[in-house]
Order: structure tokens, then sequence, then C-alpha cells
């Protein structure tokens, strides 16, 4: 580990060398995207480890996992017991990574969405911040093949987040992110409850609560060629209502004067990169 992982990344604005990264990929039912992606993020960043983190995927993706693994000392496989969306997959790759010691964690799709070769581009931005966000919305980032009706629905969730939650990001849903373990472990991971599209939204609003460094970095989006989206009306149902349950919160908790840190970490510096 990197001297000073336990204080707050920003402190100063002195952050430490990046360190050991390791790339998350939750999978289910990815059983055609899964050799390429993690064969596409080896090559990109070849000091880089890999964890597959499958929800005992019915099309035995975690069984591909695990050949790859076989074949490669920097790729490994989480095996959990079955589908619990997006955000326990994540926490538990989070919980594991932080476990073995890396410094830096990055949650990426498996579907070919995020381009493994954008990846040293979001490392080299995270080496001046505590969280860096892939994103389509700034000057620069755009989606591939992307129906008309998922762009409106994507933009106008980051939209309806970004007012509602007062979080100055463009992209506040997107999933290819790079964090300094130091950020994770000042966000409150324990309290997260979250688990579909809003899990990113949440994650992304205790960072800029907490004064972490955000910084946003232009992306191309491609949609999925291969295997079937587990997107659903339950996700999108999810995070409207608890975005707009964070957001009246947020706003009673300040029209009364109370104050609520997502993290008991103090003595970061602003969020200047938001
Ligand atoms: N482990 C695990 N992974 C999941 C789960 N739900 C989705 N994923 C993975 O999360 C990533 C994103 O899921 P997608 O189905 O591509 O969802 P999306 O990118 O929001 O939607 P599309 O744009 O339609 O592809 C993929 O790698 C999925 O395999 C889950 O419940 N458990
Ligand atoms: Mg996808």
């Amino acid at each position: 580990m990197n001297a000073g992982e336990g204080l707050p990344g920003s402190r100063n604005g002195q952050r430490p060398p990046l360190g050991e990264a390791l790339v998350i990929i939750p999978t289910y039912n990815e059983a055609e995207n899964v050799r390429a992606i993690v064969g596409r993020v080896r090559e990109a960043v070849p000091a880089a480890h890999v964890l597959v983190a499958d929800d005992n995927s019915p099309d035995g993706t975690g069984a591909l996992a695990d050949g790859l693994a076989a074949e490669d000392d920097h790729v490994q496989v989480l095996h959990r017991k079955g589908k619990e969306g997006l955000g326990a997959a994540y926490l538990a790759g989070f919980a594991w990574g932080l476990d073995h010691g890396f410094d830096v964690l990055v949650e990426m799709d498996a579907d070919g969405s995020h381009q493994p070769e954008e990846l040293p581009r979001l490392l080299t931005a995270l080496r001046d911040a505590d969280l860096v966000l892939g994103s389509r919305w700034i000057a620069g980032g755009r989606v591939v093949n992307w129906p008309k009706s998922r762009e409106l629905l994507s933009r106008g969730g980051s939209t309806y987040s970004r007012l509602l939650l007062d979080v100055p990001l463009r992209d506040v849903t997107g999933g290819f992110r790079a964090f300094r373990a130091a950020t994770l472990r000042g966000l409150g991971l324990a309290h997260v409850e979250s688990q579909g599209y809003c899990f990113q939204v949440d994650l992304a609003r205790r960072a800029v609560r907490s004064g972490y460094r955000v910084v946003e970095v232009p992306i191309t989006f491609v949609e999925r060629e291969l295997g079937s989206s587990k997107m659903s009306r339950n996700i999108v149902a999810e995070a409207l209502w608890r975005v707009t349950a964070w957001g009246v919160t947020s706003r009673v908790d300040k029209a009364l004067g109370r104050v609520k840190p997502s993290a008991p970490e103090t003595g970061r510096s602003s969020p200047s990169g938001v």
C-alpha cells in the first residue's frame, strides 16, 4: 500500500501515487462477452488486475471466467450466490479489492459499452483526483448505436439527479469509473442500499458531499452487440424514487440547518474538480 493511504486523498492537494489497480467487472449472463472484455483490459492496462464478480450466471459466465483466471494470474473471479443487482456485486467487489490491498478500484461493464482502451486516460486523471467518472455528456464524450429513447433516459436521469441532488456532474449514472481506495473507504459503503442505476448516483453524490475531488473524463460509450441488457422498469423506478427521496431529504435537512455527513472523515478540500 502507498504511504498515506488512510488519509483523505485531497488533503493539501497532495495525493499518493496510484499504486496497484483492480478492474472490477460485474457479470450476469455475459458468456459471449467475458473473454473478449477481460482480454482487452489485460492488453490496455497490463499491470492492472481484473476481478470478475459473477452472480452465478445461468449461462456459465462464471465457469468461463474461471478458465480465464486459470490462464492468467492477474485475473480473479468472485462467485456470488445469485443475482442481487449491480450495486451488491460492486460492493462485494470493492470489499474484495480493499481486503487485498488494491489502491485503485475501477468499475467497468462486461458488455463492451466501456472501452478498456480508454482506461489509461481515466487512470491518468486519477493522479490528481479522488474519483474519476467516464462521462458521455461532456465535450468529447459520445454514445454509439444508442436509440434516442435510451439517450433521453440517460441524459434525463443525469439532469434530474444533478438538479435535485446539487451534484455538479454531467454523467451521474455512468458506470465506467476509477476510485482511489481511500475515497471508497470514505464513502460509508456499509450504508449503501441502492442496487441498480441509482447505485452509481449514490456513490457520486456521496463523493461530492464528502468533499472529494471528482473529475469527469470524456468517453465513447458503445451499445452492446452481444448478450442482453439487464435494464428493467424496476431499475428505473428504483432510481427515480431513491433520487427523489435523497433530494427531498437533503432539502429538508438544509432548511432545518441539519448537516448530515456521509462519512466519518473530515478535512478534505472542496470538490474543485467538478
Ligand atoms: N454480478 C452482476 N452483474 C450484473 C447484474 N446486473 C447487471 N450486471 C452487469 O452489469 C453490467 C451492466 O449491465 P447491462 O445489462 O449492460 O446494463 P446497462 O449497461 O445499464 O444497460 P444496456 O445499456 O442496455 O446494456 C454488465 O456487465 C452486466 O452483466 C447483477 O445483478 N449482478
Ligand atoms: Mg450495458
